[in-house]
């Protein structure tokens, strides 16, 4: 096991910073046992470093020798606490010397995940992800930064494409993640997702004339400040809304899944209670991350027309994949006649059919007003749905799974979306109408 390169101390641009370049790390082990010492308390003049090479006593004993202190020893490796020059003559032994941050302050250990869920991104970690992606991808991905949330961090969106920085005549596809900032499986659906595309293009057929005939917008994280809330104490908080006060109210948090501006309010399927989990908020849009994404899809009209074509908006738990309306228990509605039903419904169940979620009508399951679904679709036209990922009941551990699931119930939706992005150019091909509908 690599020695801790993945773990927090590494996020949020901290850089390794290499003293001396390696001559040799032996091959052979021996058993060394975790022989850890007290952490030595390092004044200013201490830092900590990672030593690779000594893997027996006597090369230990050298590197004591510098006067280097030794907390931690493993196989082929130890951990030092040195004054610089101490770990400038360790490296001259012939080790690779990294030096390490410094520990976390209380304080800073909370602002995280739980120990036990690490493999899940907070917002530094995702930052990271997206910016990395990007750096090594520059000619099929691209960052922006479309608004900022309520306390001022980024909302990034990252466009996956053929020729990603030129504006092409391609349907464009809009993938929202963690609306509900304990949702976070969803957050890691992005980061799979960016991932996938990105590592797979030129290798994978279908995924390589997907990227090539499709512009996806993945917008990894609606409300990046609920995520950071939810974890800042080391431990889960439950919470689900944005942290924006209330004007009217102490309470914080707009529910920003009831804050969209399509029959906002209208049905009795969100709260006017600003303290209540699903607050609609003073005003449809009141939520600076639902209008900086309104306006981003607003933003995605061109000569008259709306060119993102097909949505999915993920969210946790249910196994579910959800089609509009929302705010009414009909089929057809303003807006909705039967075939456009229908190529939701039949788009959702191809989709359901790979991933083994139930499908249906998002009314079925309870009525929700101000949706993103039925703005996407009552507003914009764009054929939407919502993902309720792992698990299908609080048994799987509810919005809490552990982060061991993370790769499964991720790759999970891989043919559910690469599904959807096959219809984007026609959605009603799924009912077989691409005459009546797609200009054929
Ligand atoms: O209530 C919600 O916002 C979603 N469920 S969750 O448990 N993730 O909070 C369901 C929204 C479904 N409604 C529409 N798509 N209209
Ligand atoms: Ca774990
Ligand atoms: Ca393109
Ligand atoms: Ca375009
Ligand atoms: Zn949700």
């Amino acid at each position: 096991m690599p020695i801790r390169i993945s773990s927090p101390f590494f996020t949020g641009g901290s850089t390794r910073r290499l003293l001396t370049a390696a001559l040799l790390i032996p091959l052979f082990t021996t058993t060394a046992g975790d022989a850890f010492a007290d952490t030595a308390t390092a004044d200013r003049a201490h830092e900590r470093y990672e030593v690779v090479g000594p893997a027996t006593a006597q090369e230990r004993t050298e590197v004591t020798d510098t006067g280097a202190a030794i907390d931690g020893v493993e196989e082929t490796a130890v951990f030092i606490t040195a004054t610089p020059t101490e770990a400038e003559a360790v490296g001259d032994l012939g080790y690779e010397v990294t030096a390490l941050p410094p520990p976390k302050t209380e304080a800073q250990r909370a602002q995280d995940f739980p120990p036990e869920d690490s493999g899940y991104h907070n917002f530094d970690e995702l930052t990271e992800v997206v910016d990395t992606v990007v750096a090594d991808h520059p000619g099929i991905a691209r960052k922006a930064t479309i608004g900022s949330s309520y306390e001022g961090r980024d909302l990034m969106a990252v466009k996956l494409s053929d020729n990603a920085g030129t504006d092409e005549d391609e349907p464009e596809v809009l993938l929202t993640h963690a609306q509900h900032a304990r949702e976070h499986l969803t957050v890691e659906m992005a980061v799979y997702l960016l991932r996938t595309f990105t590592g797979e293009y030129g290798s994978d057929e279908r995924i390589t004339e997907l990227l090539d005939s499709r512009e996806i917008w993945i917008l990894p994280n609606l409300n990046p400040d609920g995520s950071e809330y939810d974890t800042a104490t080391g431990s889960y908080r439950n919470w689900r809304k944005n942290r924006q006060p209330s004007p009217e109210a102490r309470a914080k948090g707009t529910d920003l899944n009831r804050n969209w501006g399509h029959q906002w309010g209208c049905c009795g399927g969100s709260s006017s209670v600003p303290s209540s989990p699903t607050y609609r908020g003073p005003a449809g849009e009141s939520a600076p991350e639902v209008g900086a994404v309104a306006d981003f899809v607003r933003g995605r009209v061109v000569d008259g027309e709306q060119q993102i074509t097909v949505g999915i908006d993920f969210h946790t738990y249910g196994e579910l994949v959800l089609w509009p309306y929302g705010y009414t228990y009909d089929e057809t509605a303003p807006g909705m006649s039967q075939d456009e039903y229908d190529t939701h419904a039949a788009l959702g169940e191809l989709m359901a059919e790979s991933n083994g979620y139930t499908p249906q009508q998002s009314s079925d399951l309870y009525i929700t007003d101000g949706s993103i679904n039925d703005w996407l679709w009552g507003d914009q036209g764009i054929f939407s749905f919502t993902f309720e990922m792992y698990p299908g009941s609080a048994v799987g551990g509810g919005f809490y799974p552990p982060d061991e699931v993370i790769p499964a119930e991720t790759s999970r939706n891989r043919e559910a979306v690469l599904d959807l992005l096959d219809h984007a150019d026609c959605p009603q091909r799924a009912i077989g109408k691409e005459a009546d509908h797609c200009g054929g």
